[in-house]
């Protein structure tokens, strides 16, 4: 008979590929050896250390599904969101550089980009050498970015671009910024530009006193009549499929982080029981204490295993947009749930930074919100069941 694995128990490790677990081994190491003794204090100085990128690609780890041409390494999906949860197993912050990096600024130039556009770029943000953020919300638009004021005028020879982003991971430290804008060439049509650090007119100002994700820095964008070269179009992606085509990858990988975050919480959680004593016996030696553990290994376990069936079929084509809606908006909710569980049952200590339990929670109110509220991914899923829009 099989013994039940605890921390495993529908044995994931076991339907992973020899591939898929030698890459997680490496973002495990990484992680675990560099990233956990940083972690305490960037977090409590608000400090993001830009030299991550190198040491993140000189592993293979940015931009890891991206073909070997171009610097990657030609990873799968399951590959990347094992990944994903490596890191955030340390810190959503982290997870965050890479994964906007990868999916949000790596992926959209691998797919919608000319050639010229992929060897300039490409290479250099998959050694980490260069730094890129996605520019999609705006201050008047969040959940509804095709509310959008940012506006591409043309002018000879190319574009000038006029408009605030908000909210911009890694921006401030951006070398490449690629902007979503409303372009009057092409009858007001969302399109995506690439800007490049220096470039007249763009600035970067970091958004200061984040209560969350404080390890990775956040700014806008500004770009007061940016002027542009026709070459800075993307020119492979019409309207907002473009953007939405690289938040798909972007939310699946975050379905997979959220539930490495989680499972720091748990077993934060399930060694704090062991070895703390109230009324003569361990925290753990009680039903209450146990039923929090086991409702957390329930939907950690279900959470994973419905990331890796998404991974599958994000692998054989077959993955639809509100597939990812469920994992992101259920795993991310999940996750914050137990995080806040885990951070009640180390009681006074939970509030500490000796335990990473609250940190944690306050990165995972964060990761609920961006990349759709966990409120529009149930509209999305809402409408995909019914056929009736309910975002207004
Ligand atoms: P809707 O009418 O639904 O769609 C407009 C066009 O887009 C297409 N589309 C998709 N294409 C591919 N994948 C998807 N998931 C897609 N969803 C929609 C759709 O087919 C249509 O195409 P076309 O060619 O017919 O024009 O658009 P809507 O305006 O009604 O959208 C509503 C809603 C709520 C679904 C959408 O706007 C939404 O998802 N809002 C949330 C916004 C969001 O996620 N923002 C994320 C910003 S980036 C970020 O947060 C990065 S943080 C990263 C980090 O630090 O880790
Ligand atoms: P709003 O859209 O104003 O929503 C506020 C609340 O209203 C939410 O609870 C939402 O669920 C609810 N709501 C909205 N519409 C409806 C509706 N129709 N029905 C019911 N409820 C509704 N964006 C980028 O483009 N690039 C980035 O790199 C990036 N990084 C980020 C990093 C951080 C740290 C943060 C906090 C955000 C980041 N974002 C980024 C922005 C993020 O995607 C947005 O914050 C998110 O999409 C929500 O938009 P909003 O903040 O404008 O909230």
């Amino acid at each position: 008979q099989t013994s039940f694995v605890w921390h495993d128990p529908l044995l994931i490790e076991e339907q992973l590929a020899e591939d898929e677990r030698m890459i997680r081994d490496t973002a495990r190491a990484y992680a675990q050896g560099r990233l956990v003794p940083r972690i305490r204090q960037a977090f409590r100085d608000e400090r993001t250390d830009p030299a991550i990128f190198q040491e993140m690609g000189s592993l293979g780890l940015l931009g890891a599904t991206t073909p070997e041409t171009y610097g990657g390494i030609g990873a799968s999906y399951v590959a990347y969101g094992l990944i994903a949860r490596e890191v955030e197993r340390v810190d959503s912050g982290y997870r965050s550089m890479m994964s906007v990096q990868s999916s949000l600024v790596m992926y959209p130039i691998c797919e919608y980009g000319t050639e010229a556009q992929r060897s300039k770029y490409l290479p250099k943000l998959a050694a980490g050498e260069w730094i890129g953020c996605f520019g999609l919300t705006e201050p008047d638009a969040g959940s509804d970015p095709g509310g959008m004021k940012t506006r591409a005028v043309k002018i000879a020879g190319g574009y000038r671009l006029i408009g605030t982003k908000m909210w911009i991971t890694n921006a401030p430290i951006a070398h490449v910024f690629l902007v979503w804008a409303k372009s009057d060439a092409h009858e007001g049509q969302i399109r995506g530009f690439l800007l490049d650090k220096g470039t007249a007119g763009l600035s970067a100002p970091k958004i200061e006193g984040k209560l969350s994700l404080r390890a990775s820095i956040t700014g806008e964008i500004v770009m007061d009549n940016v002027e542009l070269g026709e070459d800075a179009l993307l020119p492979g992606a019409q309207g907002l499929s473009g953007p939405f085509g690289c938040l798909n990858r972007a939310r699946y990988g975050i379905a997979w982080g959220a539930m490495g975050a989680a499972e720091t919480c748990w077993h934060a959680a399930r060694q704090y029981g062991l070895d703390r004593r109230q009324f003569g016996r361990p925290l753990a030696n009680t039903q209450l204490y146990q039923k929090k553990l086991a409702d957390m290994q329930t939907e950690i376990t279900l959470g994973l295993q419905a990331a890796l069936r998404v991974g599958r079929l994000f692998d054989s084509g077959q993955m639809a947009p509100e597939a990812i809606s469920l994992i992101k908006r259920n795993n991310c909710g999940k996750a914050l749930d137990i995080a806040r569980m885990a951070r009640d049952m180390h009681g006074g200590n939970g509030i500490s930074d000796d335990f990473p339990v609250m940190r944690h929670m306050l990165n995972l109110e964060t990761v609920n919100t961006y990349e759709g509220a966990h409120d529009v991914h149930a509209l999305i899923l809402g409408r995909a069941q019914t056929g009736l829009q309910a975002f207004f």
